[in-house]
């Protein structure tokens, strides 16, 4: 199937980043249903940052690894800290959108083994970084964005480049490979809003190869 329809919009945000404007919405329902199921099994937390802050950003994990931050750093590991148990597979339709994703922007062959799901309320932000604790970083990043809009913010290879502004709708997709791999980004502080397939919230999943 070709979810890669004529009417939506591949824009090369810059070198190695395409925006598949809406790329996602034929099969948003499911992904908002399949978050709700990873939640019952791996509940949404606010991990501490190895500074000792709670991130705004509330996040769980499916798939066979996660990633996860605690005073001890940032790192992958197969076992949920908060349950003891694995993570929950990917449900339905969750690979299925980032490879065909992943194939729309030049990267055939994707197999993500990490789905990280954000999980963004009114002023939650993320601090600009770079996503840099995969092995194999040749692999690209497949992210979907679900319900309210949000600021997407992102700059260059090193944290003092301008940052760049673009916002990021339900449906949303965006493929991260190549020189944009090691970009910094981040998101700006959401705004309230009350969107009818997430209410007041933001949901972000990132697809990764860790290994
Ligand atoms: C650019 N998430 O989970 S998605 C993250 O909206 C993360 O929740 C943000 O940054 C969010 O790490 C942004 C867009 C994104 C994801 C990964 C990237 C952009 C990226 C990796 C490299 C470069
Ligand atoms: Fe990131």
């Amino acid at each position: 199937m070709d979810l890669f329809a004529d009417e939506r919009r591949a824009v090369a945000l810059g070198p190695g980043a395409v925006l598949l404007g809406g790329f996602a919405l034929p099969v948003a329902e499911g992904l908002m249903a399949g978050i709700e199921a990873v939640g019952r099994v791996a509940p949404f937390r606010h991990m501490v940052t190895p500074g000792g802050k709670a991130m705004s950003v509330a996040m769980t994990n499916c798939g066979a690894w996660g990633w996860i931050s605690d005073r001890a750093g940032y790192r992958y590991q197969g076992v949920d800290p908060l349950t003891g148990g694995a993570w929950p597979a990917m449900p339905q339709g969750f690979e299925t959108v980032a490879v065909e994703a992943a194939a729309a922007a030049g990267y055939a062959g994707f197999a993500p083994d990490a789905c990280l799901v954000n999980r963004y309320a009114p002023g939650a932000r993320m601090a600009p970084h770079q996503d840099r604790d995969e092995a194999d970083l040749g692999a690209p990043i497949v992210s979907v964005s679900l319900g309210l809009s949000a600021t997407f913010l992102w700059g260059g290879l090193s944290r003092g480049d301008r940052l760049r502004r673009h916002g990021l709708h339900h449906g949303d997709v965006v493929v991260w490979g190549g020189p944009a791999r090691l970009a910094f980004h981040g998101v700006a502080p959401l705004q309230p809003g009350d969107h009818p397939a997430a209410g007041a919230l933001r949901y972000n999943l990132t697809f990764r190869k860790t290994r």
